[in-house]
């Protein structure tokens, strides 16, 4: 029930996968921008295309929250 690393460095290009290992749904979901859904023991991703920070957090699950720190390559 957390998202693991929370927070993360990427560069512009990259693509961010993230892996459910729990027995719930989650996703990964930016407000007004991008959701990636996390089925139970499935993976979703998605590539990053500009520089800054990235707060998203799980829909189903508000109290989870991550970063990601984007930079130009
Ligand atoms: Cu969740």
């Amino acid at each position: 029930m957390a998202f693991s690393l929370a927070e993360i460095s990427a560069k512009v290009g990259d693509t961010i996968e993230w892996v459910n290992k729990d027995a719930f749904a989650h996703t990964a979901t930016v407000k007004g921008g991008w959701e990636v859904m996390l089925p139970v023991k499935k993976s979703g991703s998605i590539a990053v295309e500009k520089a800054g920070t990235i707060n998203y957090y799980c829909r189903l699950h508000p109290n989870m929250k991550g970063r990601i720190m984007v930079t130009r390559p």
